[in-house]
C-alpha cells in the first residue's frame, strides 16, 4: 500500500476527529514546507555558503550561526502572510513578531526553534526545527497580541512537532490523537507517512545526559544516575548505555523510536537556571512523549502543567520512558 502523505493524513484526521480545523492543517503544512526549505539549504552544507557563525548573538546571548537565522526567516516569511496565525515566537528574537496588518489574522500562535542543535551545523551532524502551536486566547480578539497571550502551559497546545535533518529528513508530528513520522520523500517533494502512531518502548537501558555538567545535578539526579551506572550488579540489576548527540532532537527522535530517557536538569545551584526553553523545547518535546505513552517532567513536577512567566523561560528536563522518568520524580520528591 503507498503511504499516505502529510496532506491526506491532515484531511482524514479532520474528517475522523471533526476537531482539526482546515486552519491549523494550513498552518502545520506551511510548516512542513519551511521545513523543506530549510532541509534544502542544510543539505547543501559548505557548497551553500550557510556554515558558520554570524558574528551576532541572539537575546539569549549565544552567538547566531548562518543557518539560526536564515531558518528563523524562512519560518517568519512562510507562515506570515496565511491568515492562519495572530502571532509567532522564537527561540532566536526577544520579543513576539505579530502578522503584519497588511495580511489578515487568525487564532493560531506559532513558536519554534529554528535550528535545534546549532552547534552540530558545522560538522554534518543531525539538527532540526521544534515548533509548537497554541490557541490565542479568546479574550486577545480585536486586540493586539502581546506576550502574555502566550503565557499558556504546554497542555494546551493543539499541535507540535520537529523536523528532523539527518540521514533523512523526518517530521514527527502531533495533533493531540498520537505521534506520526513522515518522511520527505525529495523526488516528489511530499512528506509521506513512515511510521505511527509511535509508542515508546518501554524498558530500554539508555539514558541520555551531559555527564560534564555533573556539578550542576540535584542530589536526586546524581542518585538516579549513580545507580544506573552500578550496571548488572548495582541495585538497578541491568547494563545501561549512554548516548549524548548534543541535538534534542535526535536524543528525543531515538527515545521515540527506541526508548530510554532524555535529561537536561535545571542547575541545582542556582533557582531558574537551566539549559533548554520551556516553550520552544521542553513543552512540544513534552506533547510528543506523552502522546507516544512516555513521560516529561522538570525532574519533580509534570511540564505541560508550567505555567510560564516568559517568553524565553528555561526549565529542568526529564523526558522518555514513563517508568524512569517517574523514578526521576520519586527520588526528586523523597530528596526535598
Ligand atoms: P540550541 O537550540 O541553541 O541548539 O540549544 C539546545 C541544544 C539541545 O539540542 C541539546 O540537547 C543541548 O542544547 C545540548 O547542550 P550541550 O551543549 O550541553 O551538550
Ligand atoms: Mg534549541
Amino acid at each position: 500500500m503507498k503511504p499516505l502523505t502529510l496532506t491526506r493524513f491532515m484531511i482524514e484526521e479532520q474528517r475522523r476527529s471533526g476537531v482539526l480545523r482546515p486552519e491549523l492543517r494550513l498552518l502545520i503544512e506551511t510548516v512542513a514546507r519551511a521545513c523543506k526549505t530549510i532541509s534544502h539549504s542544510i543539505g547543501k552544507g559548505a557548497l551553500g555558503e550557510v556554515l558558520g557563525s554570524l558574528g551576532s548573538e541572539n537575546v539569549q546571548g549565544e552567538v547566531q550561526k548562518k543557518l539560526d537565522v536564515i531558518a528563523n526567516e524562512l519560518l517568519l516569511e512562510a507562515n506570515e502572510w496565511g491568515g492562519h496565525l495572530a502571532a509567532m515566537a522564537s527561540e532566536e528574537m526577544e520579543t513576539i513578531h505579530r502578522i503584519p496588518n497588511r495580511y489578515p489574522k487568525g487564532e493560531y500562535l506559532l513558536l519554534f526553534d529554528p535550528i535545534d542543535g546549532s552547534s552540530n551545523i558545522d560538522v554534518g551532524l543531525s539538527v532540526g526545527t521544534i515548533f509548537s502551536v497554541l490557541r490565542a486566547p479568546a479574550s486577545a480578539s480585536g486586540r493586539e497580541i502581546t506576550e502574555e497571550d502566550f503565557m499558556q502551559p504546554g497542555a494546551t497546545q493543539v499541535a507540535s512537532g520537529y523536523a528532523i535533518y539527518g540521514p533523512q529528513t523526518l517530521l514527527v508530528l502531533t495533533l493531540g490523537t498520537g505521534v506520526y513520522e513522515f518522511t520527505l520523500d525529495r523526488e516528489v517533494g511530499a512528506w509521506k507517512m513512515t511510521d505511527g502512531p509511535l509508542k515508546i518502548p518501554a524498558g530500554n537501558c539508555e539514558f541520555a545526559i551531559n555527564m560534564a555538567r555533573h556539578k550542576q545535578w540535584s542530589p536526586a539526579i546524581t542518585r538516579y544516575i549513580d545507580e544506573r551506572m552500578e550496571g548488572e550488579t548495582g541495585p538497578c540489576a541491568k547494563d545501561y548505555n549512554m548516548r549524548w548527540t548534543g541535538s534534542m532532537v535526535a536524543d528525543v527522535h531515538r527515545i521515540l523510536k527506541r526508548g530510554g530517557v532524555f535529561l537536561y536538569p535545571a542547575d541545582h545551584r542556582t533557582p531558574g537556571k537551566a539549559r533548554l526553553r520551556l516553550m520552544y523545547e521542553a513543552n512540544p518535546m513534552a506533547l510528543l512523549i506523552e502522546q507516544a505513552g512516555g513521560a516529561a517532567n522538570n525532574g519533580l513536577d509534570r511540564i505541560l502543567d508550567i505555567l510560564p512567566t516568559g517568553l524565553h523561560e528555561r526549565v529542568g528536563v526529564v523526558l522518555g520512558d514513563k517508568a524512569e522518568v517517574e523514578t526521576v520524580a520519586a527520588y526528586g520528591h523523597e530528596a526535598m
